[in-house]
């Protein structure tokens, strides 16, 4: 009979995935649920064979550094794999893994809530009510703007961006994408979206700008301040995918000033530091980093976890694997 593997998790997962992962593997878990330090991590990976992170960790080189002979398989828990320094992992000879697939269609549906929280102004009305501030319908009162026959544009095409593209097009909105490589015809046909290969003249024509595409070195402030100044005013942004894709200090002056007109943000280049002048405008919806935040999804992804875990020690080929390419 074969060991176990030893598992170290840093995060508080659901109990039902933590109750498997026990049954299969020697697990250590994070009970108190708070990011470890980088020193519990340098610990963490010393001894075990596979490690489970989640976006809070940073596995940078340093962490990787301090990896044991034994940890051959860092199986993250989330799509996104940019806190991981995966250079230095490929020099270590250390697979990666992550979940995606699970989360899509639960990623979609909080771009698509922002997406009419913006211009239809729901977070601003949902405020003035509760604080009391509501005195009857009015012909005029919270006009905000209607989405239908608008254009979206997704930076990123992958399978959150694609499940974007369907709700927008069933919300009969004109659906317009940039990516590194275009979608093959037949999927471009299906989505009936137009593409883009120049970002820059993508962002001048849209009405709507919904980012999508993972956070690499390439992409890092993909949205920086002239990009911003590209896109016209009327224009709102909408990000699901990380905070560093776009330069949130200029996006929230370009907002401040009205050459924007609002923003929908599930995710901050400091989070959980929320940059102040962002909270003090009205046309901005904020939100704590919640796309996948369904129990049926964190489940999914934690059962992906264990698949991947599986299949590694088994010596096949993990489903998830991004490292080695
Ligand atoms: C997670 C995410 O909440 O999957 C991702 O990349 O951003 C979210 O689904 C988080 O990253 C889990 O680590």
């Amino acid at each position: 009979r074969r060991e176990r593997p030893k598992v170290a998790v840093t995060r508080k997962l659901p109990d039902s995935v933590e109750t498997r992962m026990a049954e299969l593997f020697d697990v250590s878990l994070n009970l108190a649920d708070e990011p470890l330090s980088k020193e519990a991590l340098k610990s963490a990976v010393a001894t075990a064979d596979v490690l489970v992170p989640t976006v809070t960790d940073t596995i940078d080189a340093e962490v990787i550094e301090a990896a044991g002979e034994k940890l051959k398989l860092i199986a993250n828990f989330g799509a996104g794999v940019d806190h991981i320094d995966l250079k230095a992992a490929h020099k270590k000879g250390i697979v990666v893994t992550n979940t995606p697939g699970v989360l899509t269609e639960d990623t979609a549906d909080l771009a698509m809530a922002l997406l009419l929280s913006v211009p239809r102004r729901i977070f601003e009305g949902e405020k003035i009510l509760r604080s009391g501030g509501w005195t009857g319908w009015t012909p005029t009162f919270l006009m905000g703007h209607r989405i239908q026959g608008k254009r979206l544009g997704i930076i990123g095409m992958g399978r959150i961006g694609q499940a974007i593209a369907r709700r927008a097009r069933a919300f009969n909105m004109a659906v317009h994408y940039h990516k590194r490589t275009r979608l093959p015809a037949q999927v471009e046909a299906e989505l009936e979206a137009t593409y883009w290969a120049d970002l820059d003249q993508m962002l001048s024509r849209m009405d709507f700008v919904s980012v999508n595409c993972p956070l690499t070195p390439e992409t890092h402030h993909l949205l920086n301040r002239d990009r911003l100044k590209k896109m016209q005013p009327h224009s709102v942004i909408i990000n699901t995918a990380r905070g560093e894709i776009i330069d949130e200090e200029a996006l929230a002056d370009m907002i401040e000033v009205g050459r924007l007109a609002g923003a929908g943000l599930d995710v901050f280049e400091e989070e959980p530091t929320i940059n102040p002048k962002l909270l003090s405008l009205d046309n901005v919806v904020l939100l704590p980093h919640m796309g996948s935040a369904t129990i049926e999804a964190r489940v999914a992804m934690g059962e992906k976890v264990l698949i991947n875990i599986r299949t590694f020690m088994d010596n096949h080929r993990p489903p998830d694997r991004v490292l080695p390419l």
